[in-house]
């Protein structure tokens, strides 16, 4: 739980602007998150989420006063890229990376809720597959979809990955979900303003991988 906490996302202010430099440090942590999950197996997901976030810091870097604000950058990226925007830079990688957040969001959300399988209550398939539902599964065709279930069965037991987010330390289970329900208001407020952006701009895309 160490691992979330020590990097939280800032509260947004009451015009729900994410400004990019802090949005962008607090995402940089969490390829870490799956590491908690599978270091191997789960390392192509890690590498995709790392790309994503080296895209939009790159385009950030350019001009860090014009796009101050995720909603600057991506009216910035409309206007330079006429009709190839939204599949384009930044917006792009933003579209897909917030997919992975809300993935993260749901699942942990979904932990912290006590949804369980009652005959196998220390896996985590349920809350796995509750986040893959919401966020993913659209965005994926036939063999990405079977390559979730198959995953799916290499997911850590709740204790294990647990115990993993408090970077190896022993500690209660209540105490860790507690810890997840402080980290998920910030950053559940982060992910809805950036979905929002995408629905005013009309920015997400519907394709299949
Ligand atoms: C979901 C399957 C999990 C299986 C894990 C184990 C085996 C791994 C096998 C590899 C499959 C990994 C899944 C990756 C899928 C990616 O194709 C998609 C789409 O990626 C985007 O594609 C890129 O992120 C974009 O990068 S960008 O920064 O340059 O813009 C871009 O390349 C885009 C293509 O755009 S196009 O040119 O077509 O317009 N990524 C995702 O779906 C996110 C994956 C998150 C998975 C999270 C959770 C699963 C957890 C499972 C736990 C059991």
């Amino acid at each position: 739980m160490a691992l979330l906490m020590e990097h939280q996302f800032r509260q947004l202010s009451a015009d729900r602007q994410v400004e990019t430099r802090p949005f962008l440090d607090a995402v940089s942590y969490l390829p870490l998150f799956f590491d908690c999950l599978g270091p191997t197996i789960f390392a192509p997901i890690k590498v995709d989420l790392i790309g994503n976030i080296t895209k939009i810091k790159a385009v950030y870097d350019t001009n860090p006063g014009r796009y101050k604000t995720l909603q600057q950058l991506l009216e910035a990226e409309k206007e330079m890229c006429g009709s190839e925007w939204p599949r384009v830079g930044a917006t792009l990688a933003l579209m897909w990376l917030k997919r992975s957040l809300k993935f993260i969001q749901i699942f942990l959300q979904s932990l912290v809720d006590g949804e369980k399988d009652q005959s196998n209550p220390n896996l985590m398939r349920v809350n796995i597959t509750k986040g893959y539902d919401v966020a993913l599964k659209r965005y994926h065709g036939w063999f990405v979809q079977q390559l979730f279930k198959a995953a799916l069965y290499a997911a850590p037991y709740k204790s294990d990955f647990l115990k993993a987010l408090s970077k190896g330390r022993d500690v209660k289970e209540e105490e860790c979900l507690e810890k997840i329900r402080k980290f998920l208001i910030n950053f559940s407020a982060n992910i809805d303003a950036v979905y929002d952006i995408y629905s005013r701009m009309n920015a997400d895309l519907d394709y299949k991988v």
